[in-house]
């Protein structure tokens, strides 16, 4: 396929997770006694802008201690919500739609379940989402012309 040369195509996005402690009082049910927050990983446009133009699916892959642990994520919204007790590196893996024709790319992800030190007693008290996102940004350098046409489209 014939690539479209001297160009490159930046696509932003956002990945990260976002986490609150389980109300004890109102706890979902089932739920392993063990588990103190619930979480989300997530793959997701600025300001939730559609990008699944160019984001076909996203494997996330949890802790070994979840069952099932690498779970793929085949359409929008590209995330994971569970529950747990623990810190752990999440791996997400980026797959373009097929026109792209290229490699999928590997992230990984601190899931962070508590607030900083310093504001412990405020985030307590609030029950504030414990929020830890990058701004990301794709780079598809001299894309094949199937692929450039849908990123300049629209
Ligand atoms: C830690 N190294 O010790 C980390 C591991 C694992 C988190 C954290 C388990 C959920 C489940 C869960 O929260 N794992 O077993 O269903 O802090």
């Amino acid at each position: 396929k014939d690539r479209v040369k001297g160009v490159q195509i930046h696509r932003p996005f956002v990945y990260g997770s976002i986490a609150k402690p389980l109300d004890p009082s109102n706890r979902p049910p089932g739920i392993s006694p063990e588990h103190t927050h619930q979480w989300s990983v997530f793959v997701r446009g600025v300001n939730d802008e559609d990008i699944s133009y160019w984001l076909k699916k996203v494997q996330f892959k949890l802790h070994e201690t979840y069952t099932n642990a690498s779970r793929m994520v085949e359409s929008a919204p590209f995330e994971v919500t569970e529950t747990g007790w623990g810190e752990f590196e999440v791996q997400m893996k980026l797959y373009f739609v097929p026109e792209a024709n290229e490699k999928a790319q590997t992230l990984w992800h601190a899931l962070k379940l508590h607030p900083y030190v310093g504001d412990v007693e405020g985030q307590k008290e609030r029950r504030d989402p414990i929020v830890s996102q990058n701004f990301e940004e794709v780079i598809f350098s001299e894309p094949v012309e199937p692929f450039y046409d849908v990123l300049t489209s629209g």
